[in-house]
Protein backbone atom coordinates (compact mmCIF):
# COMPACT_ATOMS: atom_id res chain seq x y z
CA UNK A 1 0.00 0.00 0.00
CA UNK A 2 1.54 3.37 -1.17
CA UNK A 3 0.75 6.62 0.56
CA UNK A 4 -0.71 9.25 -0.99
CA UNK A 5 1.42 12.66 -1.20
CA UNK A 6 4.29 10.87 0.43
CA UNK A 7 6.56 9.74 -2.15
CA UNK A 8 10.03 8.73 -1.36
CA UNK A 9 12.95 10.21 -3.04
CA UNK A 10 16.35 7.90 -2.80
CA UNK A 11 19.39 10.28 -2.99
CA UNK A 12 21.64 7.41 -1.83
CA UNK A 13 20.13 3.97 -1.19
CA UNK A 14 20.22 2.02 2.04
CA UNK A 15 20.17 -1.77 2.42
CA UNK A 16 18.49 -3.90 -0.13
CA UNK A 17 16.30 -5.53 2.85
CA UNK A 18 15.39 -2.15 4.00
CA UNK A 19 15.18 -0.64 0.70
CA UNK A 20 12.33 -3.57 0.37
CA UNK A 21 10.77 -2.41 3.40
CA UNK A 22 10.75 1.15 2.32
CA UNK A 23 8.64 0.08 -1.53
CA UNK A 24 6.19 -2.07 -0.15
CA UNK A 25 5.15 1.17 2.23
CA UNK A 26 5.84 4.00 -0.42
CA UNK A 27 6.24 5.10 -3.71
CA UNK A 28 10.32 5.51 -4.19
CA UNK A 29 11.93 7.91 -6.64
CA UNK A 30 15.39 6.72 -7.43
CA UNK A 31 17.06 10.03 -7.84
CA UNK A 32 20.84 7.82 -7.01
CA UNK A 33 19.65 5.89 -10.44
CA UNK A 34 18.54 9.06 -13.04
CA UNK A 35 20.32 9.69 -15.79
CA UNK A 36 18.38 13.32 -16.08
CA UNK A 37 18.17 13.65 -11.96
CA UNK A 38 16.63 17.67 -13.44
CA UNK A 39 14.06 15.76 -15.32
CA UNK A 40 13.08 13.34 -12.03
CA UNK A 41 12.61 16.17 -10.15
CA UNK A 42 11.20 18.61 -12.13
CA UNK A 43 8.38 15.59 -12.71
CA UNK A 44 8.32 14.06 -8.96
CA UNK A 45 9.25 17.09 -6.92
CA UNK A 46 5.88 18.18 -5.77
CA UNK A 47 5.10 14.72 -4.68
CA UNK A 48 8.16 14.00 -2.53
CA UNK A 49 7.46 14.39 1.27
CA UNK A 50 10.50 12.42 2.57
CA UNK A 51 14.25 11.67 1.36
CA UNK A 52 16.39 8.67 2.15
CA UNK A 53 20.26 9.72 2.10
CA UNK A 54 23.74 8.89 3.66
CA UNK A 55 26.44 11.11 4.97
CA UNK A 56 28.71 11.16 2.33
CA UNK A 57 26.09 12.40 -0.29
CA UNK A 58 23.92 14.07 1.92
CA UNK A 59 20.72 16.80 0.53
CA UNK A 60 22.20 20.31 -0.29
CA UNK A 61 19.84 23.18 -1.01
CA UNK A 62 19.62 22.83 -4.41
CA UNK A 63 17.99 19.65 -3.88
CA UNK A 64 15.93 21.02 -1.12
CA UNK A 65 14.60 23.90 -2.88
CA UNK A 66 13.23 21.31 -5.76
CA UNK A 67 10.86 19.51 -3.10
CA UNK A 68 7.73 21.93 -2.24
CA UNK A 69 6.39 19.49 -0.10
CA UNK A 70 9.27 18.04 1.58
CA UNK A 71 9.01 16.93 5.02
CA UNK A 72 11.81 14.81 6.30
CA UNK A 73 14.93 13.93 5.22
CA UNK A 74 16.27 10.76 6.73
CA UNK A 75 20.01 10.05 6.67
CA UNK A 76 22.08 6.80 7.06
CA UNK A 77 24.83 8.28 9.34
CA UNK A 78 25.63 10.10 12.66
CA UNK A 79 27.27 13.27 10.73
CA UNK A 80 24.62 15.40 8.89
CA UNK A 81 27.50 18.07 7.69
CA UNK A 82 26.76 17.48 4.33
CA UNK A 83 22.54 18.09 4.45
CA UNK A 84 21.80 21.62 4.52
CA UNK A 85 20.24 22.35 8.35
CA UNK A 86 19.96 25.26 7.21
CA UNK A 87 17.26 25.22 5.10
CA UNK A 88 15.69 22.75 6.63
CA UNK A 89 15.14 24.34 9.57
CA UNK A 90 13.69 27.69 7.77
CA UNK A 91 11.49 25.59 6.01
CA UNK A 92 10.11 23.20 8.56
CA UNK A 93 12.25 20.09 7.58
CA UNK A 94 12.77 17.27 9.89
CA UNK A 95 16.05 15.84 9.80
CA UNK A 96 16.75 12.46 11.43
CA UNK A 97 20.00 10.68 11.60
CA UNK A 98 21.44 7.66 12.88
CA UNK A 99 23.26 7.61 16.00
CA UNK A 100 24.24 5.01 18.76
CA UNK A 101 24.08 1.83 16.52
CA UNK A 102 27.49 2.86 14.93
CA UNK A 103 29.04 3.65 17.92
CA UNK A 104 30.88 0.49 18.80
CA UNK A 105 32.14 -0.06 15.41
CA UNK A 106 33.11 3.69 14.42
CA UNK A 107 35.25 3.24 18.06
CA UNK A 108 36.55 -0.20 17.32
CA UNK A 109 38.04 1.09 13.77
CA UNK A 110 39.34 4.65 15.54
CA UNK A 111 40.92 2.60 18.48
CA UNK A 112 42.14 -0.03 15.61
CA UNK A 113 44.13 3.18 13.68
CA UNK A 114 45.49 3.40 17.12
CA UNK A 115 47.11 0.32 16.89
CA UNK A 116 48.23 -0.28 13.87
CA UNK A 117 49.82 3.39 14.10
CA UNK A 118 51.79 2.97 17.26
CA UNK A 119 53.03 -1.14 16.52
CA UNK A 120 53.08 -0.04 12.50
CA UNK A 121 51.19 -3.25 11.86
CA UNK A 122 50.84 -2.19 7.84
CA UNK A 123 54.66 -1.81 7.45
CA UNK A 124 55.27 -4.83 9.65
CA UNK A 125 53.11 -6.86 7.18
CA UNK A 126 54.80 -5.29 4.20
CA UNK A 127 58.05 -6.11 6.03
CA UNK A 128 57.09 -9.56 6.06
CA UNK A 129 55.56 -9.79 2.29
CA UNK A 130 58.46 -7.89 0.69
CA UNK A 131 61.25 -10.36 2.39
CA UNK A 132 63.15 -7.82 4.37
CA UNK A 133 62.77 -9.68 7.10
CA UNK A 134 65.16 -12.29 6.08
CA UNK A 135 67.49 -9.48 4.39
CA UNK A 136 67.32 -6.77 7.18
CA UNK A 137 66.55 -8.66 10.23
CA UNK A 138 64.56 -7.32 13.04
CA UNK A 139 61.75 -4.70 12.36
CA UNK A 140 61.71 -1.59 13.99
CA UNK A 141 61.07 -1.53 16.99
CA UNK A 142 57.89 0.14 17.87
CA UNK A 143 55.78 2.43 20.82
CA UNK A 144 53.66 0.69 23.80
CA UNK A 145 50.24 0.67 24.21
CA UNK A 146 50.35 1.10 28.07
CA UNK A 147 50.70 4.47 29.34
CA UNK A 148 50.58 6.34 26.51
CA UNK A 149 48.85 9.82 26.65
CA UNK A 150 45.51 9.38 24.48
CA UNK A 151 43.79 12.98 23.55
CA UNK A 152 39.79 12.66 22.31
CA UNK A 153 38.62 15.43 20.41
CA UNK A 154 34.87 15.82 20.35
CA UNK A 155 33.46 13.42 23.47
CA UNK A 156 29.93 12.66 22.56
CA UNK A 157 29.23 8.72 22.38
CA UNK A 158 31.81 7.91 20.07
CA UNK A 159 34.88 9.77 21.87
CA UNK A 160 33.51 8.18 24.96
CA UNK A 161 33.63 4.81 23.60
CA UNK A 162 37.08 5.45 21.94
CA UNK A 163 38.14 6.31 25.76
CA UNK A 164 36.28 2.97 27.48
CA UNK A 165 38.63 0.99 25.06
CA UNK A 166 41.88 3.78 25.77
CA UNK A 167 41.56 2.50 29.25
CA UNK A 168 40.81 -1.26 28.88
CA UNK A 169 44.58 -0.88 27.25
CA UNK A 170 45.97 1.10 30.19
CA UNK A 171 46.72 4.58 28.33
CA UNK A 172 45.72 7.85 30.18
CA UNK A 173 42.87 9.64 28.15
CA UNK A 174 42.17 13.19 28.47
CA UNK A 175 39.31 15.31 26.46
CA UNK A 176 38.19 18.33 24.62
CA UNK A 177 34.55 19.07 23.78
CA UNK A 178 32.20 22.05 22.95
CA UNK A 179 30.12 21.42 26.48
CA UNK A 180 32.26 19.79 29.46
CA UNK A 181 30.29 16.83 30.34
CA UNK A 182 29.55 14.82 33.71
CA UNK A 183 32.60 11.79 32.45
CA UNK A 184 35.36 10.44 34.81
CA UNK A 185 37.87 11.88 32.20
CA UNK A 186 40.18 14.45 32.27
CA UNK A 187 38.79 17.62 30.70
CA UNK A 188 41.16 20.70 28.58
CA UNK A 189 39.64 23.67 27.21
CA UNK A 190 40.71 23.54 23.73
CA UNK A 191 42.58 21.58 20.61
CA UNK A 192 45.77 23.11 21.54
CA UNK A 193 45.63 22.32 25.26
CA UNK A 194 44.93 18.86 24.38
CA UNK A 195 47.90 18.45 21.37
CA UNK A 196 50.38 19.69 23.44
CA UNK A 197 49.04 17.32 26.23
CA UNK A 198 48.54 13.94 24.25
CA UNK A 199 51.09 12.03 22.35
CA UNK A 200 47.92 10.27 20.39
CA UNK A 201 44.92 13.05 19.15
CA UNK A 202 42.28 11.44 18.44
CA UNK A 203 39.54 13.33 16.52
CA UNK A 204 35.50 11.97 17.19
CA UNK A 205 33.72 15.43 16.37
CA UNK A 206 31.42 16.84 13.79
CA UNK A 207 32.14 17.87 10.84
CA UNK A 208 30.69 20.91 9.25
CA UNK A 209 31.44 25.04 8.64
CA UNK A 210 31.92 25.00 12.41
CA UNK A 211 34.78 22.43 13.20
CA UNK A 212 36.54 23.06 9.75
CA UNK A 213 40.35 23.15 9.71
CA UNK A 214 40.00 22.92 13.47
CA UNK A 215 43.31 21.13 13.40
CA UNK A 216 46.19 22.74 11.78
CA UNK A 217 49.51 23.45 12.01
CA UNK A 218 49.31 24.98 15.37
CA UNK A 219 47.75 22.13 16.77
CA UNK A 220 49.73 19.59 14.98
CA UNK A 221 53.27 21.40 15.90
CA UNK A 222 51.99 20.80 19.53
CA UNK A 223 51.46 16.85 18.97
CA UNK A 224 54.63 17.45 17.73
CA UNK A 225 57.26 14.89 16.26
CA UNK A 226 56.47 11.89 18.39
CA UNK A 227 52.73 12.86 18.10
CA UNK A 228 49.90 10.80 16.39
CA UNK A 229 46.76 12.00 14.46
CA UNK A 230 43.93 9.76 14.09
CA UNK A 231 40.94 10.75 12.78
CA UNK A 232 37.37 8.76 11.96
CA UNK A 233 35.68 12.51 12.15
CA UNK A 234 35.47 14.37 8.67
CA UNK A 235 38.43 15.36 6.47
CA UNK A 236 37.44 18.64 6.93
CA UNK A 237 38.39 18.87 10.43
CA UNK A 238 41.96 18.79 9.53
CA UNK A 239 44.00 21.17 7.22
CA UNK A 240 45.25 18.30 5.50
CA UNK A 241 48.35 20.56 3.30
CA UNK A 242 49.32 20.92 7.12
CA UNK A 243 48.79 17.55 7.68
CA UNK A 244 50.72 16.34 4.97
CA UNK A 245 53.57 19.04 5.56
CA UNK A 246 54.26 18.07 9.00
CA UNK A 247 53.94 14.08 8.38
CA UNK A 248 56.80 15.01 5.02
CA UNK A 249 58.94 17.46 7.17
CA UNK A 250 58.96 15.05 10.41
CA UNK A 251 57.72 17.32 13.06
CA UNK A 252 54.66 14.56 13.17
CA UNK A 253 55.57 11.23 14.27
CA UNK A 254 52.56 9.31 12.29
CA UNK A 255 48.64 9.43 11.25
CA UNK A 256 45.74 7.09 11.14
CA UNK A 257 42.58 8.33 8.75
CA UNK A 258 39.30 6.99 8.04
CA UNK A 259 38.37 10.38 6.40
CA UNK A 260 39.82 12.99 4.21
CA UNK A 261 39.23 16.36 2.27
CA UNK A 262 39.17 15.12 -1.20
CA UNK A 263 37.54 11.75 -0.58
CA UNK A 264 37.58 9.36 -2.36
CA UNK A 265 40.57 10.89 -3.78
CA UNK A 266 42.96 11.53 -1.17
CA UNK A 267 45.89 13.82 -1.49
CA UNK A 268 48.24 11.52 -3.39
CA UNK A 269 50.88 12.82 -1.31
CA UNK A 270 48.79 10.53 1.26
CA UNK A 271 49.30 7.79 -0.36
CA UNK A 272 53.52 8.01 -0.62
CA UNK A 273 53.69 8.03 3.38
CA UNK A 274 54.37 4.88 4.83
CA UNK A 275 53.92 6.12 8.42
CA UNK A 276 49.86 6.90 7.29
CA UNK A 277 47.67 3.85 7.89
CA UNK A 278 44.76 4.74 5.08
CA UNK A 279 41.41 3.20 5.65
CA UNK A 280 38.17 4.53 3.24
CA UNK A 281 35.62 6.03 5.47
CA UNK A 282 34.23 3.07 6.23
CA UNK A 283 34.33 2.76 10.20
CA UNK A 284 30.25 2.16 10.34
CA UNK A 285 31.12 -0.38 7.26
CA UNK A 286 30.35 -3.84 8.48
CA UNK A 287 26.78 -6.23 7.53
CA UNK A 288 25.50 -5.79 11.64
CA UNK A 289 25.79 -2.17 12.01
CA UNK A 290 24.67 -1.04 7.78
CA UNK A 291 21.66 -3.07 8.58
CA UNK A 292 20.69 -1.37 11.94
CA UNK A 293 21.80 1.84 10.27
CA UNK A 294 19.23 1.34 7.28
CA UNK A 295 16.55 -0.01 9.68
CA UNK A 296 16.59 3.39 12.11
CA UNK A 297 16.01 5.28 8.72
CA UNK A 298 13.44 3.21 7.55
CA UNK A 299 11.99 3.54 11.35
CA UNK A 300 12.23 7.08 11.36
CA UNK A 301 9.91 7.19 7.94
CA UNK A 302 7.16 5.44 9.44
CA UNK A 303 7.13 7.11 12.61
CA UNK A 304 7.13 10.84 10.59
CA UNK A 305 4.19 9.36 8.54
CA UNK A 306 2.12 7.84 11.26
CA UNK A 307 2.86 10.33 14.31
CA UNK A 308 4.65 13.26 12.19
CA UNK A 309 7.71 13.29 14.31
CA UNK A 310 11.15 11.41 13.58
CA UNK A 311 12.55 8.96 16.30
CA UNK A 312 16.18 10.26 15.84
CA UNK A 313 15.93 13.78 15.31
CA UNK A 314 18.47 16.20 14.56
CA UNK A 315 16.84 19.01 13.39
CA UNK A 316 12.68 18.89 13.92
C1 LIG B 1 28.27 6.86 7.09
C2 LIG B 1 29.54 8.27 8.57
O1 LIG B 1 27.79 5.60 6.96
O2 LIG B 1 27.85 7.99 10.17
C3 LIG B 1 28.57 8.81 9.57
O3 LIG B 1 28.57 10.04 9.75
O4 LIG B 1 30.44 8.91 8.15
C4 LIG B 1 29.33 6.87 8.12
O5 LIG B 1 28.98 6.05 9.17
C5 LIG B 1 28.83 7.31 5.78
O6 LIG B 1 28.84 8.69 5.82
C6 LIG B 1 28.00 6.77 4.63
O7 LIG B 1 27.79 7.73 3.65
Amino acid sequence: MTTPGFDVLVVSPIRPRQMDMLTAEFRLHRLDLSVAPENLLSEVGDRIGAIVTTGGVGADATLISALPNLRIIATSSVGVDKIDLTACRTRGIIVTNTPAVLTEDVADLGFGLLIATQRRLVEADAWVRSGDWSVQGAFPLTTSLAGLKVGILGFGAIGQAVARRCEAFRMEVANSSRSARDVPYRHVPDALALATWAEVLILCLPGGAGTRHLVGREVLDALGPDGTLINVARGSVVDEAALISALEEGRLKAAGLDVYETEPYPDPRLLKLRQVVLHPHHASGTVATRDAMAQLVVDNILAWRDTGRGLTEVVG
